[in-house]
């Protein structure tokens, strides 16, 4: 029995729902929220009654000496901030009731801590100040979200959850990088970087402080380093592959003095984080080449660099270059108390080196084999400059070849193997695969995503992160110090996008460095971080929400589209339209895949309690009579470009027209794209209809040709008539073909060939290799 309800009623109780949807905060229903720690405690348990944190609460700090004292101060300081200027006072003496205790206890090993909150009293306890500072972390975690904000209340009174908390880091080594010379971030910039950091017990921060595109440090030996290095003539606009390059003529730069830098220093020594400077050679130092051309090979006098990539001009393996570096690193090892000084190493391409006779006399001269036994050399005199100091030099994976320096550790970014030969070799590494830890990669594949260099790193990915790989021996599975994600800044010119780019996913890789394997959970993590963002976003930061965006699946069928829709979170109802209109709480609610037998354009989005979460994901569905036709490919594109299947250039939906990454493109290494399509009867066809990328300067490159036959065989043999288009061109970034075909009588099968470019003309970008094919929609009319 269908009851009917009057219309202005039906629309009355939508109006009253919408509303109410409207102005629900998602943080009403969070009282969770409050045991909401990221990275997750190692064991915690919510016991007995809450404890009154009030402006007349105590911190008894148990033990003497400055560092002790950082934790205090920096409660303080976070208190003092969202409240009106409120701090409690610190007293040293032993535990009393009623207080905060801040307590030394010898027992409680490395950075480990115990929490304990009831009724009476807070006990903080640690075996040093720094397992104290994560130990305070979690306690500020325990308290309301705005306690991340400025002035969010007025006076001191917080209710902390009962709680007993034992927990310790999993990795010595928990590490953030900021590349701070493709793009400038100033001392406070940096330090908001440095005290996030700290909020989710990270205790590296890699800051990348020379580069081809800028030289950001003060030497006081060289003042032409910042002078002259620290600022470029203008910069590269939109993304390097975009041809020809088009720059925004504006200088560009900045640099830290010294005062500057120590001012850091100590800002990150107050939140028990060190700082790894980083000084790059052999490679990338075209600005201190441009400062001082003798560092180079060729002595010509060179620019700061101003677009991205790598550049050719490196130092020169000369005495004088060797003087430069060690007056250099003294001044940077004078200011920099970590034991560790990272070199680079990385991208040293070996042209000038070739080319020089100085270098070729050289590698006779010390019995080299080639260019990269040189480099190695070059790293091994680096080395002992540093060992000197009682230091340790770290690099990039690249210092593994022509042989590692005696006591280097590897910062293993091209993947996981530098870091396996590294420890097997018994070096210590830290783990940063560009698979899992580089945050310039675009994290979404919504069409609104903002400008990234590339690839594809969403945050279940990240924390999908294992730094331990399965096939290292046990026995060297301890050189594994840990893991770190990577920052660089090519298309990340301000705050605002750097938080973006870098948060949520920056505190899926604490929880990896933190917490045991066995006590992750991605949808847990994903839970605590709903209630994170409220502390976030009280801090101010812009973090993307690209989580809750929904991943769209298709699946051909002859004639019809099958659309998986999913979310990436647990809890959130998925509702869609197909006629275009946008998505409401009142949508139909998706329960399974969808068939699709008719053109629609489709909108999702997810919901939670009645709000949406996330953006609306728009697919607008063609089903042209190629749609689930393809028999096969006869060459298989690349898996690592090949997301939605074979057949999604054969799905009735376009790919992006800015990127190649998404499900729609399929991309051909080298071969060309053979598709043979069976109809299940004849069908008349009038025409096909192609779209390619063009990115020449990521070696993609349009067909040279396209040719189309025809066959009345229903098992597609026996091809005729082939038509052949040429001249295939376009301004944007995506060419778009249509060949008209006479073919009222019908066809049984089509083959269509789009054929390979082939190699890659010397002197252009990828120049000797083969070309990529990118091919999006093929509709058949
Ligand atoms: C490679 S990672 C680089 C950087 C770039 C980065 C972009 C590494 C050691 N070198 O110079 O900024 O790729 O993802």
């Amino acid at each position: 029995m269908i009851h009917k309800i009057p219309f202005f009623f039906s629309s009355l109780v939508i109006l009253l729902l919408m509303l109410a949807s409207c102005t629900t905060p998602p943080s009403s229903k969070t009282p969770k929220g409050q045991t909401a720690i990221i990275p997750k405690p190692q064991q915690m348990s919510i016991q007995g009654d809450s404890f009154l944190l009030q402006s007349t609460t105590k911190i008894q700090l148990a033990e003497a000496g400055a560092d002790w004292g950082k934790v205090a101060d920096y409660l303080n300081e976070k208190l003092a901030a969202s409240t009106s200027e409120q701090k409690l006072e610190v007293v040293q003496g032993p535990s009393a009731k009623g207080a905060l205790n801040i307590i030394s206890d010898a027992t409680i090993a490395g950075d480990a801590y115990r929490l304990k909150v009831d009724s009476e009293q807070i006990e903080l306890a640690a075996g040093t100040p720094q397992g104290a500072f994560y130990g305070l972390q979690s306690l500020l975690q325990l308290m309301p979200v705005g306690l991340y904000g400025t002035y969010e209340y007025e006076t001191i009174n917080f209710k902390i959850p009962g709680v007993l908390i034992e927990d310790q880091p999993r990795f010595p080594y928990r590490g953030m990088h900021l590349d701070v010379c493709r793009h400038f971030y100033d001392v406070d910039a940096v330090k908001r970087y440095i005290d996030i950091l700290a909020l989710h017990k990270f205790n590296y921060f890699h800051w990348h402080l020379t580069e081809d595109q800028g030289w950001r440090m003060e030497i006081k030996q060289y003042p032409k380093l910042t002078e002259v290095g620290g600022f470029r003539k203008e910069t590269l606009v939109g993304h390097y592959n975009d041809q020809p390059h088009q720059f925004d003529g504006k200088r560009y730069g900045g640099f830290y003095t010294q005062e500057q830098v120590k001012e850091v220093i100590e800002y990150a020594a107050d939140r028990f984080i060190t700082i790894i400077p980083e000084i790059e050679l052999p490679g990338h130092a075209q600005a201190a080449i441009a400062a001082y051309p003798e560092l180079g090979c060729t002595g010509q006098q060179l620019e700061v660099l101003t677009k991205w990539g790598v550049s050719d001009n490196v130092y020169c393996p000369s005495e004088e270059t060797f003087a430069f570096l060690q007056n250099v690193l003294n001044e940077v090892m004078d200011l920099f108390p970590g034991k560790y000084i990272h070199i680079g190493g990385d991208e040293c391409p070996k042209t000038q080196w070739k080319e020089s006779e100085f270098c070729q006399q050289l590698i006779k001269k010390e019995g080299l084999k080639d260019e990269y036994e040189l480099q190695s050399y070059f790293i091994r005199r680096i080395e002992k400059m540093i060992n000197a100091r009682g230091k340790q030099l770290i690099g990039w994976d690249e210092i593994l070849e022509g042989g590692l320096a005696p006591n280097a550790t590897v910062m293993s970014w091209r993947g996981m193997e530098g870091g396996i030969a590294a420890a097997t070799q018994g070096h210590d590494v830290v783990m940063s695969p560009t698979s899992h830890c580089y945050f310039d990669y675009y994290q979404s594949e919504h069409e609104e995503e903002p400008l990234a260099i590339g690839g594809f790193l969403p945050l279940e990915k990240v924390y999908g992160f294992e730094p331990v790989p399965e096939e290292l021996p046990e026995d060297k599975q301890h050189h594994i110090l840990g893991l770190q994600a990577n920052v660089w800044t090519e298309y990340i010119p301000d705050v605002e996008k750097l938080d973006y780019m870098t948060y949520p996913r920056a505190m899926a890789i604490a929880e990896v460095g933190w917490t045991d394997k066995e006590q992750r959970s991605f949808d847990d993590f994903v839970q605590r971080l709903d209630v994170h963002f409220q502390r976030l976003t009280a801090y101010g930061i812009n973090a993307a929400a690209s989580v809750y965006d929904l991943n769209v699946d298709c699946e051909t069928k002859p004639g019809e589209l099958v659309v998986k829709l999913s979310a990436n979170v647990p809890n959130m109802q998925i509702r869609y339209t197909l006629d275009g209109s946008s998505p409401t709480p009142t949508s139909t609610l998706y329960e399974g895949p969808i068939s699709v037998g008719a053109n629609s354009q489709l909108r999702a989005a997810g919901f939670v309690d009645g709000a949406q979460r996330g953006r609306v994901a728009a697919r607008d569905i063609e089903l042209h009579k190629g749609v689930g036709r393809l028999l096969r490919l006869n060459h298989a594109p690349a898996d690592r470009y090949a997301a939605g299947g074979h057949s999604a250039i054969f799905n009735g939906i376009r790919g992006s027209s800015e990127r190649y990454g998404d499900k729609e493109w399929l991309g051909f290494a080298g071969k060309d794209m053979n598709a043979l399509l069976v109809f299940d009867q004849k069908t008349e066809v009038k025409g096909v209809k192609m779209r390619f990328f063009k990115g020449e300067g990521q070696w993609i490159y349009l067909p040279k040709r396209v040719t189309i036959a025809c066959s009345n065989d229903a098992k597609g043999k026996d091809f005729y008539n082939a038509t052949v288009f040429t001249d295939i061109n376009t301004e944007t970034k995506v060419a778009e073909i249509d060949i008209p075909l006479d073919l009222k009588q019908g066809v049984e099968a089509m083959n269509i060939i789009a054929e390979n470019f082939g190699t890659i003309p010397d002197g252009l970008q990828g120049g000797g290799h083969s070309a990529w094919l990118f091919v999006d929609e093929v509709e058949i009319y």
